[in-house]
Parts: C-alpha cells; sequence; structure tokens
C-alpha cells in the first residue's frame, strides 16, 4: 500500500496526500458527529471530548474538540483508517524492531480543528529544532518521532486557511530567518507570505500525512464558514509505558511534583464527573 514514490516524496518533501482516504459516507458520519457537538464553547466538554485552544479563549487558531476518537464509531475508525495506517506505520518505523513489544503505534493527540474567517495558526516546528518527539530519521528504514495525519472534512481552497508547509524543512540545519517576526503579525501568527512555504490544497476526505519536524502552519482563513479538519498525530508506542503497567494512585500521592512528573508525566484533564473514578490503577 505504501509506493516507492510515497517513501521518495516523503523523505525528500516531508509529507504525502492520500487522495479520497476517507470515503463519503464516512465523512458524513465524522460531520454529523461534529454537528451533534455544537455549538461549543472553549472549555467546555460534550462527554469526553473537551473544547480547547492553543492560544487560550481568544483562539486566534480556532476551536479544537481534543480527544475526538471518544466521539463516536465515525473517529474511532480513523484510529488504524485502512488508507493511511500502513504509511504511518512505515514512517514511524516501529515494526519489526525492538520497540513493536507492545504495538507499534501511539497516539499522542487526536482532534478536530474549526477555523473561521481571520483565524490561523503560525509557522512553527523545523529540522533545526532537533526534537526528539518530532524528529524526521531514517536509518535503515524511517524512524520518525511523529507523523500527523490530517484529514480535511471539508474542502480546502484558497482563503480556506489551509496547511501550510515549507517542503524539506525536516532536514534544515537552520531555523527560518522569518520565524519570528511572521509568528508576531497583528492578527495573530499566520505563515502567509513566509518564503518558501506552500499552502496545500485538499478536497474532502483526502488525508496530508507529514512528519512534525516539517516546519508547518497554515494560511489565514479569508472565507466565510469554517474549515474543518481532524488531526491525529501518531508517534512511537514508546510515547507511552514501555510494558501495560501504570503507577499506582498511591506512589502519585506520595511522589513530589517533580517526580510525579518524571513518573506520569501527564495530569489527567478529565470532565469533572469522571474526575473521582479515573486514578491510575
Ligand atoms: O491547522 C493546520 O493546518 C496546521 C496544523 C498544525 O500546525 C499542526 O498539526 O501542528
Amino acid at each position: 500500500m505504501v509506493s516507492d514514490l510515497d517513501r521518495y516524496l516523503f523523505d525528500l518533501r516531508g509529507f504525502v496526500i492520500v487522495k479520497g482516504a476517507l470515503s463519503a459516507p464516512e465523512l458524513a458520519n465524522c460531520n454529523a458527529t461534529i454537528d451533534a457537538m455544537l455549538p461549543v464553547g472553549v472549555g467546555e466538554w460534550r462527554g469526553h471530548v473537551h473544547a480547547h485552544a492553543f492560544s487560550g479563549a481568544d483562539a486566534r487558531e480556532g476551536v479544537n474538540l481534543q480527544q475526538v476518537y471518544e466521539a463516536g464509531p465515525a473517529f474511532e475508525r480513523l484510529i488504524d483508517h485502512p488508507a493511511y495506517i500502513e504509511h504511518v506505520a512505515e514512517f514511524i518505523g516501529a515494526r519489526n524492531t525492538f520497540d513493536a513489544h507492545h504495538g507499534e503505534l501511539f497516539i499522542d493527540e487526536n482532534f478536530v480543528s474549526l477555523r473561521g474567517p481571520g483565524e490561523a495558526i503560525g509557522l512553527h516546528s523545523g529540522g533545526h529544532e532537533g526534537c526528539i518527539r518530532c524528529q524526521y530519521r531514517y536509518h535503515n528504514g524511517f524512524h520518525c518521532g511523529q507523523v500527523n495525519v490530517l484529514m480535511a472534512l471539508n474542502d480546502i481552497g484558497p482563503g480556506d486557511g489551509g496547511t501550510m508547509v515549507i517542503p524539506g524543512s525536516h532536514k534544515a540545519n537552520l531555523q527560518h530567518p522569518d520565524i519570528g517576526t511572521f509568528q508576531m503579525t497583528a492578527g495573530g501568527a499566520s505563515v502567509d507570505g513566509v518564503p518558501g512555504a506552500e499552502e496545500v490544497h485538499l478536497e474532502a476526505g483526502d488525508a496530508l500525512l507529514f512528519v512534525d519536524a516539517i516546519a508547518h502552519g497554515s494560511a489565514r482563513r479569508t472565507n466565510p464558514g469554517m474549515r474543518r479538519v481532524c488531526i491525529y498525530r501518531y508517534g512511537p508506542s514508546w510515547g507511552m509505558l514501555r510494558h501495560p503497567y501504570r503507577p499506582s494512585a498511591g506512589l502519585l500521592e506520595r511522589l513530589s511534583e517533580r517526580q510525579r512528573g518524571i513518573v506520569w508525566p501527564h495530569a489527567q484533564r478529565l470532565a469533572p464527573e469522571l474526575v473521582s473514578d479515573m486514578a491510575p490503577a
């Protein structure tokens, strides 16, 4: 399912596009599931799905429905959708290695992003950072730290606030010289006008697969209406604990804040009614 051309382009550019990854019924189910959760304000919960914004309540990059794989079968299907999961597994590269003992992949973030007029996200990441979690690496096959699958849930053309990438920047040794200035634009950051950046246009159902080390962000949406995408971020299974053990609630209570952060880095963010019954066993 992963062609030699996909491998070549992913290595060269840091991204590939899988056309028509989601079928029309799958798209309709995803959009109906989202419709049933709207309207929603930043900070509100819909079941186990949390409305979140990277910039806080002013949400200049749009609102995210975090943990959307909790929203029902339409989004559960996207966890290992056959249109792209083999690409992801190969690009993460855990298969047939020491890392595959308890599965080869881990989803560290999954959300729907809803972006309206005036909203965008600034240029971030790039090979110069060297961050292991996001890194691009090829050695005896691909070993990327994070591969993102961004699925278009509606058409994304000019003015729709499409994702922008700097092809090849996952291997960059230097930071883009404009990254600071373009981050600081008045209406919030966007990638519009950044030299070397290309806007990716997608039809509803297409999936953009990119290594997070590529310098990326989005154009500002100028059209009316909302851009709807769903983003699942995959990493190697060691992004979670190696074995199916979990620290006990007692241990976590006894530890210092710093110790707890090392043993169990993610404090849980749960709907208030779930907080009492979700301490780690
Ligand atoms: O919203 C977009 O188009 C870009 C998404 C993004 O920046 C990311 O996934 O890190």
